[in-house]
């Protein structure tokens, strides 16, 4: 038996810190990433088969990679509504970026769903110029309480460990839903689409 998981992934940070790049690139979308901002929002999605504890999950992933601008922001938030997960990407090079992170996780957490999972990404580690203090990131951490990864968004299996990682707590959660529903316990989630 196949199990569907239809996942909803936002990315959001200021312009520049690699979301179009990682949204490409993890979706294999081989166009070139060109200098051009995002306007508003571009959609990519992705089609994975996972094998979890002897079940097959076939998971669709629609990635809404958003622009950082301002401007776009009232178009951008009509978006966050049926996100599963939303990423604050911010560039490890950047200050202005890591001072950021607080205003777009302020931007999210009204809006988005209850249940929706908020992940801080670190991206552009190959770069040498990394100008936030560990101590000042970790705090930064620990306060919002959220899991942080460090990645190049030009390195494949950065980026597919990532999203396997979030991948997988998702269908854990379906598992955990699958067994409760097992002891008639329902616990039903209206917002993990797994049919
Ligand atoms: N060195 C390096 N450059 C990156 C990385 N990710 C993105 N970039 C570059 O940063 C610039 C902005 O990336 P883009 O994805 O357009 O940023 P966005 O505005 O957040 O969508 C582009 O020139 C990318 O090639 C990375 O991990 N390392
Ligand atoms: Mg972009």
């Amino acid at each position: 038996m196949t199990y569907n998981l239809i996942l909803k992934y936002l990315l959001v940070g200021n312009m520049g810190c690699g979301k179009s790049t990682i949204s490409a690139h993890y979706t294999n979308n081989h166009m070139p990433i060109n200098a051009i901002p995002t306007i508003g929002v571009e959609f990519y999605s992705k089609k994975i088969i996972k094998q979890v504890g002897g079940k097959t999950y076939s998971i669709k992933m629609q990635i809404w990679d958003t622009s950082g601008q301002e401007r776009y922001r009232g178009i951008i938030r009509t978006y966050y509504r049926n996100v599963h997960c939303a990423f604050i990407v911010f560039n490890l090079s950047s200050r202005a970026d890591f001072n950021s992170i607080q205003l777009w996780y302020d931007e999210l957490v009204p809006r988005v769903n209850n249940k929706c999972k908020i992940v801080l990404i670190g991206n552009k580690r190959d770069t040498l110029s990394k100008t936030i203090r560990r101590p000042d990131l970790l705090e930064t951490i620990d306060r919002l309480d959220v899991p942080y990864f460090e990645i190049c968004a030009k390195n494949y299996k950065e980026l597919d460990r990532v999203f396997d990682a979030i991948h997988s707590s998702f269908i854990d959660d379906a598992g955990r839903r699958e067994a409760a529903k097992a002891e008639d316990k329902s616990i039903v989630c209206s917002h993990c689409a797994i049919l």
